[in-house]
Formats: structure tokens, sequence, C-alpha cells
């Protein structure tokens, strides 16, 4: 069959779900293409799109932020194309699979882990049968909702052939050079599923991947990562995985390959808090690990545990930046705001821990209780009444917005921007700090400024950015000096 599959956003990124579910497939003998859609006049593009391929199939990955997106190009394409036939993925219709189908643009949701499901699937509907025998899928009859069995998890990951990246554009796949990592760069995920139960984020990702964590084999993963160094040339990683500090023995054996078999790739993975170990941080460093995505999320120990459920302490979050301090790990610190019963003071604590830990790189969102989570059942009453949440698109965790929390919009708006331009400053320090004090790091930027300058997409921007950052930042480190002592 001919299958095309869009992503709601331009293609900056590897989408790695729908990369996956291209792949196998292209395995099955399908034709498969994947676009990713501009900002702006999204149907026109896709009227040529589809108009240039006789195309049977449609499929969308929608996350919650995007349903309404999708909703517009579903319906638009229904409009113009009755016969095809349009299937949803990913992370909404796993937790709204009516919502998803109500409009009727949509005809057929698939539930959490795709690739089985859509095979399954796309046989069933080349030969026409029963729906109903298809586990994992939810679709309307008679305007009532059908949700069929659960799909079964894949046990062993390892068994999914390794993501096609020729389903990506060249430009993306040469052009991507995330900080710090060299040119070019790629996403990856070794592990599905989580044992956590974050507020903000359970039970949806329980839904779609399970509770216990599957990951594949160290072998399977350094496998791929050979093939596309030889097949791209590839210099940076990027483990796209929410809990890749969580198996202790697995990191090792990771690390250990790495270095054995000296392969040199540079990477950047998030982690968890929990229980920061020294060693394998550094052994991480030592295997060309160059950044770490951390996300203590808020200050206050009360907000991140008792309305967040991170269970991770102060002291956990303190040893672990304090130990990628000494070791030069550079790090990424993760901030919400506006938090459910989070008052000025404990936002202040947000505030004054990103002080403290000085990190390399922040982010900062806003708390955000999207629908299935349980902050969401929690707050629901609160929800549907708030004019932070009208539409879809305001459960962007960047969009500003609270609930229930006890602090007024100027103030947070206030401190929003305090933070931005804190990080601005500080981030010029930071990289230049790193620069004077760390050979690693040293020897990791000029690889990257290598990769920047000779790669088939030169990225001078990014080079020049570096640079920039490395003057300026100098001299008010050396001035501050006392005040990066650990
Ligand atoms: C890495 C990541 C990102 C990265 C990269 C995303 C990318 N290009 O791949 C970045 C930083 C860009 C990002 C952005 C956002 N993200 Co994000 N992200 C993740 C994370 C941690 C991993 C994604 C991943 O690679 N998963 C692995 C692949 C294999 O799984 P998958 O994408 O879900 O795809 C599988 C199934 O869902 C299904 N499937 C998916 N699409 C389709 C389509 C069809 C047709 C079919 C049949 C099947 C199918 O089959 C796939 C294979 O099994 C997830 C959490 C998680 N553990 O999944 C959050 C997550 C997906 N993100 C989330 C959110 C909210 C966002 C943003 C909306 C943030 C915002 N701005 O508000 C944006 C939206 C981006 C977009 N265009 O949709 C939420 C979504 C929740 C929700 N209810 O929608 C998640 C679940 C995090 C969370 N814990 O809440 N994200
Ligand atoms: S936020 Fe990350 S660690 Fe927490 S439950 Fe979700 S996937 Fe797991």
């Amino acid at each position: 069959m001919r299958i095309l599959l869009i992503y709601l956003e331009p293609l900056d990124n590897e989408p790695l779900g729908l990369m996956y579910i291209g792949t196998v497939l292209k395995k099955e003998g399908h034709s498969v293409k994947i676009i990713g859609l501009p900002k702006k006049s999204r149907e026109s593009y896709i009227l040529k799109e589809i108009s240039k391929s006789n195309y049977q199939i449609v499929g969308i990955s929608i996350t919650t932020p995007f349903a309404d997106t999708a909703q517009g190009i579903a319906g638009f394409i229904k409009k113009k194309f009755p016969c095809i036939t349009v299937i949803a993925g990913g992370p909404h219709p796993t937790v709204l699979p009516y919502e998803t189908l109500k409009e009727k643009n949509i005809d057929i949701c698939v539930i959490g882990e795709g690739e089985i499901t859509i095979i399954e699937l796309l046989k069933a509907i080349s030969e026409k049968k029963d729906l109903k025998n298809i586990k994992g899928i939810a679709y309307l009859e008679k305007d009532k909702l059908i949700v069929t069995e659960p799909q079964d998890l894949i046990e062993d990951l390892d068994s999914l052939p390794f993501v096609d990246r020729e389903l990506m554009p060249k430009s993306v796949i040469y052009g991507r050079a995330g900080y710090p990592l060299g040119n070019p760069c790629m996403l990856m995920i070794i592990g599905r599923g989580c044992p956590f139960s974050c507020s903000f984020c359970q039970p949806t990702i329980r839904k779609m991947f399970g509770s216990k964590l599957r990951r594949r084999s160290v072998e399977n993963v350094i496998e791929e990562i050979v093939q596309l160094k030889t097949k791209y040339g590839i210099n940076g990683l990027w483990i796209n995985d929410d809990t890749f500090l969580v198996e202790r023995s697995w990191i090792e054996r990771f690390c250990d390959y790495l270095i054995k078999k000296n392969i040199d790739i540079i990477w950047y993975a998030n982690g968890r808090l929990n229980n920061p170990d020294e060693e394998i941080l550094e052994k991480m460093r030592d295997s060309g690990c160059v950044g770490l995505v951390m996300t203590p999320e808020v200050g206050s120990q009360r907000v991140r545990n008792e309305i967040l459920n991170k269970g991770i302490t102060d002291e956990e979050i303190f040893k672990a930046y304090q130990i990628c301090k000494r070791i030069g790990l550079p790090f990424q610190a993760n901030i919400m705001l506006a938090s459910p019963t989070e008052t000025e003071e404990e936002l202040d604590t947000s505030l004054s821990l990103i002080k403290r830990i000085q990190p390399h790189f922040m982010n900062l969102s806003y708390t955000t209780a999207l629908p299935g989570t349980y902050l969401y059942g929690r707050y629901f009453n609160r929800i549907k009444d708030s004019i932070y949440y009208r539409s879809y698109s305001d459960f962007d965790i960047g969009k500003f917005k609270k609930l229930d929390c006890r602090i007024d919009d100027k103030k947070l708006k206030k401190v929003h921007r305090f933070f931005e331009k804190y990080y601005d400053k500080t981030s010029f320090r930071n990289r230049a700090r790193h620069f004077l004090k760390y050979p690693y790091f040293r020897r990791i930027l000029y690889r990257r400024w290598k990769t920047l300058l000779f790669s088939k997409y030169p990225k001078l921007l990014h080079l020049g950015y570096d640079i920039i950052s490395i003057v300026l930042g100098t001299f008010p480190y050396l001035i501050n000096k006392n005040k990066y002592k650990e």
C-alpha cells in the first residue's frame, strides 16, 4: 500500500516514533513517505504532497498540544480525498481515543506501541477483514467507540529493525548540530516503559509502553551506532529516553563497550537524579557523554514530591550536580514553573536552585496537566473552568498557565523573564568556565568545531556562537571565579 506519514511540525528533529512505524512498514513491502508540516500554509503543502502520489493511507502522530492541528489536517484530507483511510497514533490518541475519533476526520486510532498493530491493521484493511480482531486499536461503529483488546508489548526490543534513516530528507540527516554535539548527530531510543509515577506524565507512558522498563541489549545499540557511523559518518548521538540513568549495569556495559571498542562518538542523554553515582557518571564522560539532562523540575522538595510525585530529594539533586561539576560533565536542568499549590517562597527556591547549581543549559516550562495524567484527574474541575486551558494547544508546556498556584500572574511572568535573562547571562560564563577548566571539554569543542566546519552542511552560525560565548564569557568568569568553587 502507499502510505504517507505526517509529523505535525517541520522535521527539525527526527520523529522516532513515526520512523519506527515507517521502517516496519517498508520492511513489509509498503511504500512509505514521511513528511513534516511547515508552520504556515499546511493545507496547500498537504494538497501538493498527496496529489503527487496516490496514497491509500495517511498516518498522523499526535501529541495533545497538536490535537486541533491534527483534526484540521485530517478533516482537510478527508474532504479532498475521501477514499484515504486516516490513522492516528501517539500519546494523544492513546489516552483520548474517543475525542480523537468523534469528529470523524480520523478513522482509526492505534493505541500505544504501534509496530505490530500497524502491520496487522493494514493487512486487515487491504483484505477487508473485520477490525474487531485487531489488537490495540480504537474506532467508531455507528458512533459507538470500539476499543479492541490491548496489543502485546514487544518483549524483545532487539527484534525491531534499526530505524531506517533514509526516511528522512538528507538535510535532516546531515544538518543537525545539537549543542554540544558535533555534526551530523542523530536521535536514538534504547528503551521503552517507565516504572516511575510522576503525576504530570503518568499513567500515559504506562498506557503506551507499560510500567516495566524494556531495554535493547547493549550489543544491539552498539551495532546501530557503528552502522550509523559507517553509513552517515555521525559524530553525535542524542539518547532520547527519559530513564537513561536507571539500570546501572546496562550503562556500565554500554560505556565499557564504547571505550574498549574505541567507538568515537559523543553523546547526550536524559537522566533521573535518583542515586547519583560518581563512578558511573565518570565512566559515561570517559566514553563520550558530553551532557546530561537532569530534571529537578522545581526547587521545593514539597512540590517536587507531594505534587509532582518525582520521588527525588534535594540532597540527591545537589549531589548529582556536584559530581557533574567535579568531573566536568556539562548538564542541563529542566525547571517547571507554577505548579499546583506552589507559593512565592517555593518558586524562589527554584531560582536559588538554579543559582546554586549553575547549569550549563536550562529548559523552562509551565507545569501542565496533560489529559490522562494523574495531575489532570486531580484538577479536572478546575481545568474545565480555567482560562488557561481553553483548547488543546493550551497544553503546550511552553505556554503561560497556572493551576491552583498561589502566585499572581505578574510575579510569575517576572520570574520567567528573570530566569531567562539570568540563564542567558550565565550560559556564556558557564561555557567559558568549562572551556578554561576542563581539558576534556576543550577536546569535545575542538571536535565539534571540526565537524561544524568540514561537514557536508557546514554550520558556521553554531561555530560563531560557541566562539562568541567563550570570548564574552571568559572575562566575567575570571572576575567571578570564586562563585564557581564547589
Ligand atoms: C524525545 C521527546 C521529545 C523530543 C523529540 C520528539 C521526536 N521528534 O521524536 C522533543 C523535545 C522535540 C519533544 C517535543 C514535544 N513533546 Co515530547 N517526548 C519525547 C519523549 C521523551 C520520547 C519520544 C520518543 O522518541 N519515543 C519513542 C517512540 C518509539 O515512541 P512514540 O513516538 O510514542 O511512537 C510510538 C507510538 O506512540 C506509536 N505511534 C506514534 N505515532 C504514530 C503514528 C501512527 C500513524 C501510528 C500507527 C503509530 C504511532 O508507534 C510508535 C512506535 O511504537 C516522550 C516520552 C516517551 N517516553 O515517549 C515525550 C512526549 C511524547 N512528549 C510530550 C510532549 C507534551 C511534547 C510537546 C508537546 C511539548 C510541548 N511543546 O508542549 C512537544 C511536541 C512535539 C510534537 N511535534 O509532537 C508528551 C506527550 C503527552 C501527550 N499527552 O501528548 C510525552 C509523552 C512526554 C510526557 N511524559 O508527557 N518531545
Ligand atoms: S516523567 Fe519520565 S520518569 Fe517520570 S514517569 Fe514520566 S517517563 Fe517516567
